[in-house]
């Protein structure tokens, strides 16, 4: 899709504000600075709709944003950061929750994971999470950048075994910064 039109609907804090008007959703979800709205705003074509912070655990509601009034794109609240509260992480849980495993228009979860690094406990919870509900989960390999190209077979290997990927599920490794991978996932958002 030649994205033109997007916008911010609402940055939900809970269930009673996600859109109700049946319009498909797409979802990104990963560890806090994995790079999601990074990656949402490549997509897109823009700086900075979805903020992007170098700071970790920014974002802690659920963003929605409409994509060329086709589509929405759903920004999910970062996992992992060590320095939110106890009560602040059981609010994400149930709010994740909450989107994550009752959500009829949801049709694709793309799952982030740095692709310098094995993927830990908090992915592997997310991944089962989310492939419990979804016959297809992307996984998004990102900050491509950082690596050298001799080296992405080898994190990507290390990424598919570590997360027990299963053949209908995706690997894609990306960059924000070169946009590196932003054709391959575009290919596969255009089928819905
Ligand atoms: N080199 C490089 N840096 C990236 C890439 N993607 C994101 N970053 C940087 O990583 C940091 C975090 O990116 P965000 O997109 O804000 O990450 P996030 O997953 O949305 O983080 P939370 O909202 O806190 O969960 C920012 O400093 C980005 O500029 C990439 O592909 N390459
Ligand atoms: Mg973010």
């Amino acid at each position: 899709m030649e994205v033109t039109k997007s916008e911010l609907i609402i940055t939900a804090g809970n269930k009673s504000q996600f859109p109700d008007n049946g319009v498909i959703e797409i979802a990104f979800a990963g560890k806090s600075n994995v790079g999601k709205s990074s990656l949402i705003n490549t997509l897109i074509n823009r700086k900075a709709l979805a903020r992007t912070s170098s700071q970790p655990g920014k974002t802690q509601t659920i963003n929605f944003y409409n994509i060329q009034d086709k589509l929405n794109f759903v920004d999910l609240p970062g996992y992992g950061y060590a320095k939110v509260s106890k009560t602040q992480r059981e609010s994400w849980g149930k709010l994740i929750e909450g989107y994550l495993s009752d959500r009829e228009q949801l049709k694709q979860v793309l799952l982030l994971v740095d692709i310098r690094h094995s993927p830990g406990e908090n992915d592997k919870l997310m991944y089962d999470w989310i492939a419990h509900y979804h016959e297809n989960v992307i996984v998004v390999a990102t900050k491509l950048d950082k690596i050298k190209r001799s080296q992405i077979p080898k994190h990507v290997a290390v990424i598919k075994k570590e997360l027990n990927l299963r053949s209908t599920d995706k690997i894609i490794p990306f960059s924000a910064t070169t946009k590196q991978g932003k054709d391959e996932i575009w290919n596969i958002l255009d089928t819905f």
